[in-house]
């Protein structure tokens, strides 16, 4: 059987490395779209560089039409009938809700207009190969709607609290618009917060994972405390393996239709500091000082509009057989220890099962 194609924007993030991965796994040939910068950043995708046969990294903009085309015409120089339709992923956004505050202008002409070129451009495809379309939203978009059983479902109301999740509603909408008003075949995955040892640095999880990863390294002597926002707040984590497989599901689908993507369990940053805390001392055979004298409340990292609570429930991806293979306990210690290797204190694990 002809090999599959693919094309991923945003291939050098978190979940869309972990996306190139899974495809090129499974025999996919996979073009990966990065936008041009000055410093290097394809450190996620390592193993995918080195399978030069099947992985391609092409430079392109979701922002600019024109070279939304010009990856197009590339990847129409290799597709043949026999390869079937060819599976676009849109990872690619300004994904920090906090600066969306600072930056709402970039923050929708990324997630937003660059979503809606890619959709004009797949409905008008000049190359004319047949397309699956996938778009990551957000939980964001729900707000502070939670239903009354402490759950987000398909259809909780979705109210945003920031300008990243009004981008990331609207053009969940106009996933449905088009879906309905041209036949395409679109599904729009909402993801819950989604982690792992790739995460980018200023999110929470890895923010704290690698600040007790330098502590050890440091054999437990804090140069400057962890400065932290809203410990209330609470979040509803996957690992990045868990959701790529949830995504893979839902485009194997005969019919492509929107999903959640959540474990359906909540913590509180609270309870995830404690468990990385607690992580870093199990793991190590030196002492480290008190979790109190660890961090601090800084104002700076709170948010003008946060949303509070986050648990969704993912009803079609149980209904296909998915269920998250990686606990949050598994997950925040693969963190942490990712986090003490890469700070160089591999020397202080005890062991490591
Ligand atoms: P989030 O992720 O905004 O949920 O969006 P983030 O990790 O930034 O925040 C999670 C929660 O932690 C609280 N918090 C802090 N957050 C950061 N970044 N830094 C801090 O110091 C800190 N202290 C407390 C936040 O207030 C918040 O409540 C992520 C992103 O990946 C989005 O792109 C994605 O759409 C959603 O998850 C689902």
């Amino acid at each position: 059987m002809p090999s599959k194609l693919a094309l991923v924007f945003g291939a050098t993030g978190q979940i869309g490395s972990y996306m190139v991965d899974s495809l090129l796994d499974d025999g996919f040939f996979v073009f990966g779209v990065n936008r041009r910068t000055s410093v290097n950043n394809t450190w996620r995708l390592k193993k995918a560089l080195a399978n030069k046969a099947r992985f391609t990294l092409l430079n392109g903009d979701i922002t600019d039409s024109g070279s939304i085309l010009r990856v197009f015409k590339e990847l129409s120089d290799c597709y043949y009938e026999e390869n079937g339709p060819v599976q676009i992923y849109n990872f690619a956004a300004s994904s920090h809700v906090a600066v969306s505050f600072n930056e709402p202008t970039s923050n929708i002409d990324v997630t937003l207009k660059g979503h809606l070129n890619l959709l004009e451009v797949c409905r008008d495809n000049p190359y004319n190969f047949p397309t699956l379309l996938f778009f990551a939203n957000s939980s964001e978009t729900f707000g502070s709607q939670v239903d009354s059983s402490g759950f987000q479902y398909d259809n909780t109301l979705r109210q945003p609290n920031s300008p990243y999740a009004v981008a990331k509603l609207a053009a969940h909408h106009l996933n449905r618009i088009y879906r309905d008003s041209y036949g395409m075949q679109i599904a729009s995955g909402t993801l819950f917060n989604t982690e792992s040892p790739r995460r980018g640095e200023t999110f929470v999880t890895r923010k704290i994972t690698k600040w007790f990863g330098e502590l050890v390294a440091n054999r437990g002597l804090i140069k400057s405390k962890l400065q932290l926002g809203n410990l209330d707040a609470c979040r509803d984590w996957t690992h990045a393996c868990d959701t790529v497989k949830a995504i893979r599901l839902m485009m194997a689908r005969p019919k492509l239709e929107d999903f959640l993507v959540a474990s359906g369990q909540t913590h509180s940053i609270a309870q995830l500091l404690e468990a990385a805390y607690q992580t870093a001392v199990d793991a190590v055979h030196i002492e480290l000082p008190p979790l109190q004298d660890c961090y601090e409340i800084n104002n700076g990292f709170l948010r003008p509009n946060e949303v509070k609570y986050l648990k969704g429930w993912p009803e079609k991806l149980y209904r296909y057989g998915w269920k998250p293979s990686i606990t949050f306990k598994q997950l925040v210690r693969e963190m942490v220890i990712s986090d003490i290797f890469l700070a160089g204190g591999k020397d202080y694990i005890k062991c490591l099962n």
